[in-house]
């Protein structure tokens, strides 16, 4: 049962592993309950062959692999873009940030396949429709502001959210997340640094980029989950210190961030309700079309199905790939035994 601690988590209980050798099942079982309920207590990690209960294993891997499929088609949008990126400097920002979102993909994958599924289970599943991803991503990118926007508002909220799951009570997840939310910072930044060039430019290019801005701050505030009330999940993965936060706490103190920044910008929030409670002390917002999220989850969004045909295709694209792969893995093998023999 290794237990490997970031700098920030205390000490970890110790394992059972000793004391378990030669007890039974049931003994084994509850053993691994008191040690997982002393690691959560004590706002530890657990690690791959730690033991955990059913739920935990499986509330991880759901998150943690829609988290991967969003990243991996949360490039679709931007992708789309780079061959009509305004510069040369733009093309290779913009190629740099899409490959950046491929890599966060892969360590989330690599993150949840320790809990136990495959990758090409989990890659089966996205393209049959069956698994989640964000639904931010079923949303077009119009015009290169949209770059501007993404960047700024859907890192933005990324990293709102991210930064606290880098404290995750799973070590592979945290760790991930570590890596995963510096690079989304650098994100956010170039989206930022777009708006605010179009938001010093023309003024049609300033109309585009609040034009952008404006599509992009509701599914945006939506990336959050649904409202506490009627978020089912959002308890027990605080219970197990795998959420820290709130949706809706976590949505206003995003509101919060954008209204400072978005005056630096020179543009508008598409929003006349913001404002500070000074009593909650809480940021607040216009209501939100929750209908609207729940057609994107149901799979009728704007782009639903022309994401998911896409990545069918990169799936189908890439087959020869994964063969020449094992091929060249196989006989790697052989030459091994061959040597060995
Ligand atoms: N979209 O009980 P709740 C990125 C689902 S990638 C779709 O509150 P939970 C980026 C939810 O799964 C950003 N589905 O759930 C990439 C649940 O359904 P199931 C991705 C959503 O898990 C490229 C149901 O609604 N970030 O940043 O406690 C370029 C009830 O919700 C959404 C992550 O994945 C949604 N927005 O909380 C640029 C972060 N919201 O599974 C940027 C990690 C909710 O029961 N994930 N649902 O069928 C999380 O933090 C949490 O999973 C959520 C939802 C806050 C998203």
């Amino acid at each position: 049962m290794a237990a490997q601690n970031l700098q920030s988590v205390p000490d970890q209980p110790a394992a059972p592993q000793e004391a378990n050798a030669g007890q039974g099942q049931g003994q084994l079982e509850a053993d691994g309950q008191a040690y997982f309920d002393r690691v959560m207590a004590d706002d530890s990690r657990i690690e791959p062959k730690d033991w955990m209960p059913a739920a935990y294993r499986k509330t991880l891997l759901r998150q943690i692999s829609q988290h991967a499929h969003s990243e991996i088609i949360g490039m679709q949008p931007e992708a789309n873009w780079i061959s009509r990126a305004p510069s040369l400097k733009r093309k290779a920002i913009l190629m740099a940030k899409v490959q950046d979102e491929a890599g966060h993909g892969l360590y989330l994958y690599s993150a949840a396949e320790t809990l136990g599924q495959s990758r090409d289970q989990m890659m089966d599943d996205l393209i049959a429709g069956k698994a989640r991803y964000s639904s931010i991503f079923n949303y077009p990118a119009l015009t290169w502001a949209d770059m501007g926007a993404i960047g700024w508002l859907v890192d933005g909220a990324a990293i709102c959210n991210q930064v606290p799951l880098c404290r995750a009570s799973y070590g592979p997840y945290g760790r991930a997340m570590v890596r995963i939310c510096k690079e989304e910072s650098f994100h956010q930044r170039q989206g930022f640094e777009i708006l605010l060039e179009l938001s010093n430019g023309t003024p049609a290019q300033k109309q585009m980029a609040q034009d952008a801005v404006n599509r992009w701050y509701a599914p945006a505030l939506m990336m959050f989950g649904p409202p506490d009330d009627d978020s089912p999940n959002s308890k027990q993965s605080m219970a197990w210190n795998i959420k820290r936060f709130s949706n809706d706490e976590l949505r206003s103190r995003f509101v919060g961030m954008m209204v400072e920044q978005v005056r630096v910008l020179g543009l508008t929030l598409p929003d006349s309700e913001v404002r500070f409670n000074e009593d909650t002390r809480k940021w607040e917002h216009g209501p939100l079309d929750w209908n609207e999220f729940k057609e994107v989850l149901a799979g009728r969004g704007p782009c639903n199905s022309q994401r998911l045909e896409r990545r069918r295709q990169a799936h189908d694209d890439g087959a020869w790939v994964r063969e020449a792969a094992a091929s060249y893995a196989a006989k790697q093998v052989n030459k091994q035994k061959e040597y060995a023999a």
